[in-house]
């Protein structure tokens, strides 16, 4: 689903959102462009959870929007709105939502048993839960920005700050919430000088990767031999890697790995959260849009 709209799910969802949710359908703030809103995203839709989407797009800047800001004061996406219930912690999302799925669903089977999920598993197992965190724990940010060629990465970091200090003036009731993004931005650029930070980051990576390697030639997918909900952290990780050019290095040189990335692209959930915006040619379409509104909006010093 691209921009703002509604999807329909299946049977499952559409009986527990009725039997469930006399209230709001969730909404949710994201981008294709964001880690944590991809894992979000492939969560949702391997379970089937209706949803409202909303792209707030963090390259352009559209997070620092007072709008945004007032929801989560730091800026970050994804965020789940439920009513007045505010989520923006990564892991909160995905293990509370799959928890409350789940304990609905089990109930659901019980009333109606020709409800189907979709899904293969209805509690949330140990390696959703280590995995998510094993994966929320690596620094993705710091080692992408390293390897995006300096000339790009300081013009967009420039526009951004701009961009904060444009909403500040207009809402100076968030000032302090702006100032503090204001600092990030700096230490961001600081920690760019740090070469030691993009090795940290490497190690890191490399350590989570081989574990890896070694649980997917005991099972197909991670945490079992069907896939279930632990594979949702690992896949937008491995789509990281291969947006930089960077699968050679790290994924290809790991046979299990390798063949396991081939499987999980034919996933529709892949194809509709990551697929359809960087697999071949979409790939520089989508950073060629955002790409030159940042030049257009830098050239008319409109932020
Ligand atoms: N709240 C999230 C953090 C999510 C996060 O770091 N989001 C990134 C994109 S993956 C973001 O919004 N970056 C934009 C920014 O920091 O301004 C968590 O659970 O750790």
């Amino acid at each position: 689903m691209s921009g703002k709209g509604r999807r329909r799910c299946g049977l499952g969802a559409e009986i527990l959102v009725l039997l469930v949710q006399a209230d709001d359908i969730m909404q949710l703030y994201h981008h294709p462009f964001s880690l944590d809103s991809q894992k979000v995203r492939l969560a949702l839709e391997e379970k089937g959870i209706d949803y409202t989407s909303y792209h707030v797009n963090p390259l352009t800047g559209k997070n620092m929007d007072a709008f945004f800001f007032r929801k989560n004061p730091s800026g970050k996406i994804p965020v789940l709105q439920n009513g007045s219930h505010i989520i923006y912690d990564t892991i909160e999302i995905i293990q509370r939502r799959i928890l409350t799925y789940s304990k609905m669903h089990r109930y659901i089977e019980r009333i109606a048993e020709t409800v189907s999920s979709g899904g293969n598993s209805t509690t949330l197992s140990s390696d959703v839960i280590e995995w998510t965190h094993k994966l929320q724990e690596w620094d993705s940010k710091h080692f992408t920005l390293f390897h995006i060629p300096a000339k790009h990465r300081l013009y967009v970091s420039k526009f951004l700050r701009h961009v904060i200090i444009a909403r500040m003036a207009e809402s100076p009731n968030l000032a302090s919430d702006y100032h503090r993004k204001l600092k990030e931005a700096y230490e961001t650029d600081d920690k760019m000088k740090n070469v030691e930070v993009l090795i940290q980051s490497k190690d890191h990576l490399v350590k989570l990767l081989d574990e890896l390697e070694v649980k997917l030639g005991e099972t197909s997918y991670l945490g079992g031999v069907e896939f279930n909900l632990a594979n949702v952290v690992v896949i937008p990780v491995l789509a990281r890697l291969e947006l930089l050019k960077l699968e050679d290095e790290y994924i290809n040189i790991r046979p299990n790995l390798a063949d396991y990335w081939v499987v999980v692209k034919q996933r529709p959930s892949y194809k509709k959260v990551i697929g359809r915006y960087f697999d071949g040619w979409r790939k520089r379409k989508t950073l060629l849009k955002t790409w030159c509104f940042i030049r257009m909006r830098s050239l008319l010093r409109k932020y």
